[in-house]
């Protein structure tokens, strides 16, 4: 039976973002004046942080230095208008089979959500440099990350996702790209599809039904195509 919603992550998952934030993380750091610069190595461990701001605090805990707690939402609003910048001079591309998706979804009257850690301009500017249009033109309902009271791996921006469509979450399916999806959304009562990203890939996706390559129809199993 056809899922009544398909619940997406963004990051990773519509579109390889992470070097995006990365380099907003960066820029801004700098233009901050902090001696602070996230390689892509040391990004990949970061990672496991979900959230910008919470990841700027483990990193100050390693460095023993750094912006206090007061300083860091600043830190992160300025890092949040970078990235909106660096998505609006273009050159991100949603990844394969997403625009199809989205689009035979909606055709076929599914209704359409996100749920992902990120915040919300950052999932309009996606939506304006991807499919240029408004976020709320694209998708039903957006979760995002400082709506909830705790990020993924916890289930709260999936269960939110799921109060705003009505629905339960057998009725419904999550797309997601990371080892903290896949548990945000399993915690949830969610049925998972995996489509592992470049930073991604060699994560533990155990709770997932399926890990895919990517969401071309091909690939997709049989009640989303
Ligand atoms: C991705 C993340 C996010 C982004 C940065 O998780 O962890 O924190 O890297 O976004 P998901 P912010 O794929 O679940 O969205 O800086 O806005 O927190
Ligand atoms: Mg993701």
């Amino acid at each position: 039976m056809r899922p009544a919603a398909l619940i997406f992550d963004v990051d990773g998952t519509l579109a390889e973002t992470e070097e995006a934030h990365r380099r907003a993380f960066n820029e801004t750091f700098s233009e901050a004046g902090l001696d602070w610069h996230w390689s892509r190595e040391t990004y990949a461990d970061l990672l496991r942080t979900t959230g910008g701001k919470e990841r700027m605090r483990v990193w100050r805990a390693a460095m023993g230095d750094g912006p206090t707690d007061d300083e860091i939402p600043a830190l992160h609003r300025s890092k949040t208008a970078r990235y909106g910048d660096i998505l609006a001079s273009g050159g991100l591309a949603l990844r394969p089979g997403v625009a199809e998706l989205v689009a035979t979804a909606c055709a076929r009257g599914q209704r359409l959500a996100v749920a992902t850690t990120t915040n919300t301009p950052n999932v309009e500017a996606l939506c304006q440099a991807c499919w240029t249009q408004p976020a709320d033109r694209v998708f039903d309902v957006i979760a995002a990350g400082d709506e909830v009271a705790a990020k993924k791996p916890a289930p709260d921006v999936y269960l939110l996702a799921l109060e705003r469509l009505g629905l339960r979450p057998a009725d419904a399916v999550a797309l997601e790209d990371s080892r903290n999806g896949v548990l945000s959304a399993r915690a949830a009562g969610l049925p998972v599809i995996v489509t592992p990203s470049a930073y991604t890939a060699g994560d533990d996706f155990t709770g997932a039904q399926a890990v895919i390559p990517d969401l071309t129809p091909d690939n997709l199993p049989t009640a989303l195509r």
